[in-house]
């Protein structure tokens, strides 16, 4: 890890170098997206190369598999790899129950697909992740760009349906228009401020026609890292 890191990014190689010690020789590893992920992943390049550690890897986004697969990790398709021992991943947000908001880097979907395939399921964050009640981030959902607007209407309605605390609830695409995502899907960014019920607002959402997934983790996460930048973790 270089010195001039910021703290934060120091927190993230922390969290990300404890949790490589949940992979052991001859596993199946579902490799995370996102910054934190990537220090995960050259932690792991490293143990290949210098340790001759025997891995798998099926990686959540197409930058991840390129950044595993120009470090030396063998990288598989999910269908051949089929189920995963561990996966390493990071969130945008937790809360005190692991539920976690997932999704800022658009990956949601093969994120929660490779997190649910797996056994275990280790999250790498910094302190700046932990929230008591989650929803400051917002929550990404994925749509199919056929009729992604009304699509925004539909999720609209049904959250003032849902009486969300009645609160003006803003829903706005992320990005510009031309955003993607791996599955050529585009993400709408739900700013609901608080989310207290997460189970309810998850299913409400994924029975919108139009709607893939959205980024609330429910009950998927088995152990949250939280790295420092004075090299300690927490592990909860
Ligand atoms: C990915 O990493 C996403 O699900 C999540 O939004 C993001 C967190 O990014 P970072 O690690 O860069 O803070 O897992």
């Amino acid at each position: 890890m270089s010195a001039d890191l910021n703290p934060i990014e120091k927190a993230k190689y922390v969290s990300a170098r404890r949790a490589v010690d949940y992979v052991e020789d001859g596993m199946r590893v579902g490799l995370g997206t996102g910054s934190t992920a990537a220090w995960m992943v050259r932690c792991l390049a490293e143990m290949v190369r210098n340790d001759g550690l025997n891995i798998t890897g099926v990686a959540t986004s197409t930058r991840t598999a390129e950044l595993a697969t120009s470090l030396g990790i063998k990288v598989v398709d999910l269908n051949e790899a089929k189920w995963l021992d561990v996966t390493i991943d990071g969130a945008d947000e937790f809360d005190d129950n692991l539920t976690l908001i997932k999704g800022g880097g658009g990956a949601l979907l093969q994120e929660k697909i490779v997190a649910t395939a797996s056994d275990k399921m280790v999250v790498i964050t910094d302190p700046t992740k932990h929230v008591k009640t989650l929803g400051a981030f917002p929550l990404p959902v994925e749509v199919i760009p056929f009729g992604w607007q009304t699509t925004q209407s539909l999720i609209e309605k049904a959250l003032v349906d849902l009486d969300v605390d009645g609160r003006n609830i803003t829903l706005r695409l992320n990005q510009d228009a031309s955003f993607r995502t791996d599955e050529g899907n585009l993400i709408l960014d739900l700013h609901l401020e608080r989310l207290e019920d997460a189970q309810q607002v998850s299913h409400v959402l994924n029975q919108i026609p139009g709607v893939v997934e959205n980024g609330l983790f429910i009950n998927l996460c088995d152990v949250v890292i939280v790295g420092a930048a004075d090299g300690s973790a927490i592990v909860r």
